[in-house]
């Protein structure tokens, strides 16, 4: 049999399968079953809602090294009970049923009422490689009937997964479009949803790895490496909702980013030389739309070499950076991976001296052509160059001020070679378990980002960063933001950004966000409108553009476009400490701060093929825009009852509406007993001091929480607790409302006051009372309130 495989045949001799049980140990951490061919299969309790299934062929297990898992995530002590019924075992935690056939090792997943979850077909079977050794690992599952499937990070495609097939292999793909697949960040995590529930799988394996949802056979899922061991794990639901959140214990979640990086960011290939960057500064600030920070692309480099500049273009970095943040920019600048292969260069001269390089099998740095040139590059799998490269960023962080660090070309990217990559004969380290980049390439990114938000970090004096990377694997969110790479100013583009985002966020890595109009091609004003309009609810709002095609500043579209866009950033900074709580919550809770439908409620069956609308946390649902010349859009609102955020007219859930989406509108609508905080506008995060913050409070009939998270925005106190959560509960009925608050944290919040935007009453307010006492209608409430209470009679 062969398979194609990176870029050439590989042959192996036909698929085995496992062979009737011989033995079983029990031990604290998992029960090991040996079939009669020597064949081991390990089930490890994690939870009570997550079982771990590791398979050896040849009865050897591999050491047992994750890059994915957070070191912070522990597997609870799992009370399991593994009962033998003869024919078959059956592991049961708490949460969840495996059950293991004997005769042939085909496990199938339950909940503990004893309904398939999931089931094997083929269940796990393997090929020998014969040309690189190991095996291809398989894993084949029963498709049920309406089974419908999300997950795998950025593919460019429909939401749900069914029928489809993919590849894992990050990969640099300049202009990709829907179905292109690979792309650039390996994320082998999937969603199932079928009658009895949701449940998720997460394929530990780095190699390039395979998922087909009834695409070769229509009632069989399945997902396979070409080497590396079939190792995954089953996590229970049975919500989507909570797969997710348990899947992102697994493989964590970021630290808080500073405010600033929720603000809007401009970016173009390139903008230099430095004045040219202070101009579109004063251009910000002359138009009074709010940015934050400002990026240097390649050429602020002298001919391509990271960590350092180009003295033509940029004379004095610091004076630069200095000067932008006054004007209250941050400064961010790339860095790329290839270091050029030129002796006079230091950087270049240590890695030499001291190995840090890549090596090929035979003992030469792996050489490679990128934007310097012929370069080398840092094998980031090893501790000791990790901390090498960190080390690097003292002069752009420490002396000159830079404020973040955006990784590209990572995947590692290639020019002129076919397969865009390193050679496969390449070893990396790997943190001592040395190994070639057949099983390396798809961590090759993330342990660059790494490397960089450590050293970032490092010499940030205390402050909070922001990391971007292209490329990555599961557990990249950890240490780093990302963008969607080089998408194209189409709207179907734009279409893909609102869904590549939404499943990168159900994938874990909710801080995503797409170039914002597109980085080939100039956009339309009427898709630059669009494209803002969905960027300012996604967590990483980037303006960024190939710089071929002229300008794509806001204001390079004639005033319509420039007074929409101003009109959505403003929007956004009104929304930050809405976002802020949201990727708070994200932080400590671990939800996705955007959600698909399906993921807001998957028992409305309606919900399963959507993938236009999405929820941008708990409580704004957003319906973006994505067809030409469209001024109206027909939604589908879910269950419950929607406030339409232009009209606050108020709409029931559960079903289709037409609503109006004029040039300088989308349709946002709010679900009804929210309470969304809100800020003044500011040209950057900073700029005011704050003291009051809006709440916007819509009226319900019934009851509903919300938050509000706020600490000081930089710093690393709220590890210690220095933060304010406040939790909101409204309570409505036909004669008033009222609202308690309780706090958690121990932050003195600048905060002083809330100002109450009451929408949606059923009639004139009578009375407002705070902790008991009369207040005006206008007051201001003390932000420390317990109880408000506002009433009126019908
Ligand atoms: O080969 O640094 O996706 O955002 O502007 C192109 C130049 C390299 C690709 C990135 C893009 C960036 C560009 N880079």
């Amino acid at each position: 049999m062969e398979t194609k495989v990176e870029n050439k045949i590989v042959y192996t001799e036909g698929e085995n399968y496992p062979k009737e049980y011989k033995s079983h140990t029990v031990s604290d951490d998992y029960i090991e079953i040996e079939s009669s061919e020597d064949l081991k299969l390990r089930i490890y309790p994690v939870t009570e809602h997550i079982v771990r299934l590791r398979y050896s062929v040849d009865g050897y297990f591999e050491a047992d090294f994750s890059y994915a898992l957070d070191e912070k995530f522990k597997p609870s002590k799992v009370t399991y009970v593994v009962d033998d019924r003869g024919s078959e075992f059956i592991l049961k935690t708490s949460k969840l049923l495996c059950v293991i056939n004997k005769q042939n090792l085909k496990v199938t997943f339950k909940t503990v009422d004893g309904k398939i979850l999931c089931e094997e077909e083929k269940g796990f079977h393997w090929e020998k490689n014969k040309d690189y050794g190991g095996y291809i690992v398989q894993n084949s599952k029963v498709l049920l009937e309406g089974e419908s499937f999300y997950g795998l990070g950025d593919k460019p495609t429909d939401l749900n997964l069914r029928k489809k097939k993919f590849t894992n292999w990050g990969t640099d793909e300049y202009g990709y479009h829907k179905d292109t697949d690979p792309l650039y960040k390996s994320i082998p995590i999937y969603y199932a949803l079928n009658q009895n529930g949701a449940y998720g799988i997460f394929f530990d394996n780095t190699y390039r790895s395979h998922f087909d949802f009834g695409s070769e056979r229509e009632n069989v899922t399945s997902f396979w490496a070409q080497g590396g061991e079939m190792n995954y794990y089953f996590i229970a639901g049975p919500e989507l909702m909570d797969v997710c959140r348990r899947y992102t214990e697994l493989t964590g979640v970021p630290e808080m980013p500073p405010l600033w990086a929720l603000g809007y960011q401009q970016c173009k290939w390139s903008y230099y030389p430095d004045k040219q960057v202070l101009a579109i500064a004063s251009k910000m600030r002359e138009l009074k739309i709010p940015c934050d920070a400002i990026y240097l692309d390649i050429d602020y480099m002298d001919g391509f070499r990271c960590f350092t500049w180009d003295k033509e273009k940029f004379p004095d970095p610091k004076g630069l950076v200095d000067n932008l943040k006054e004007q209250g920019f941050n400064t961010m600048v790339i860095i790329d991976p290839g270091i050029k292969i030129d002796k006079n260069y230091s950087v270049f001269q240590e890695g030499l001296e001291k190995g840090y390089f890549c090596k090929r099998i035979d003992g030469h740095n792996v050489e490679g052509k990128v934007w310097p040139g012929e370069c080398y590059f840092p094998d980031f799998t090893r501790p000791e160059v990790r901390e090498w490269w960190a080390g690097l960023y003292k002069g752009l962080i420490e002396e000159v001020g830079v404020a973040g660090v955006w990784n590209d070309m990572n995947e590692p990217a290639l020019f002129e070679v076919e397969s865009k990559t390193f050679p496969l004969d390449v070893l990396h380290g790997y943190e001592g378990n040395q190994t070639g980049h057949r099983k390396a390439h798809n961590i090759y990114g993330m342990q660059m980002a790494r490397a960089t938000a450590e050293g970032v970090k490092k010499f940030r004096n205390g402050q909070r960063t922001l990391i971007i990377t292209r490329s990555g694997y599961s557990g990249l969110q950890r240490y780093s933001s990302v963008w969607t790479g080089d998408n194209i100013a189409t709207f179907e583009h734009l279409w893909l950004a609102d869904v590549q985002a939404q499943r990168l966020a159900i994938s874990g890595i909710s801080f995503c966000g797409s170039d914002i109009g597109g980085f080939i091609n100039k956009p339309t004003p009427e898709l630059m409108m669009r494209w803002i309009q969905l960027g300012i609810f996604h967590p990483f709002c980037r303006v960024h553009s190939s710089g071929d095609h002229g300008d794509q500043e806001p204001w390079s579209f004639g005033d319509e476009c420039t007074n929409v866009f101003r009109k959505f950033v403003e929007l956004r900074y009104q929304l930050l400490p809405y976002i802020y709580t949201t990727f708070y919550q994200y932080y400590a809770e671990s939800t996705p701060m955007m959600r698909p439908l399906v993921f807001f409620d998957q028992h409305d069956i309606e919900t399963k093929d959507r993938d236009h609308e999405f929820l941008c946390g708990d409580h704004i649902l957003v319906c973006p825009v994505i067809k030409e010349e469209a001024i109206t859009k027909n939604v589908y609102l879910p269950a419950s009852q929607w406030y339409n955020y232009w009209t606050k007219e108020k709409l029931d859930g559960s079903m289709e509406h037409k609503v109006d989406a004029p040039l300088d509108q989308i349709p946002i609508f709010i679900k009804a007993g929210a309470i969304v905080p809100l800020y003044p506008v500011q040209q950057y995060v900073g700029e005011q001091h704050i003291d009051t913050v809006s709440l916007d409070v819509h009226y319900k009939d019934g009851q509903e929480t919300s938050y509000f998270y706020d600490d000081d925005k930089n710093g690393y106190g709220y590890e210690k607790g220095e933060y304010q959560y406040s939790k909101f509960e409204l309570m409505g009925s036909s004669d008033q409302l009222t609202i308690t608050q309780t706090t958690q944290g121990k932050y003195d919040s600048e905060i002083k006051h809330f100002k109450l935007n009451l929408i949606g009453l059923p009639a004139e307010i009578v009375e407002i009372k705070v902790n008991d006492s009369i207040v005006a209608s206008d007051a201001l409430i003390p932000s420390t309130f317990e109880k408000i209470t506002i009433s009126w009679t019908m």
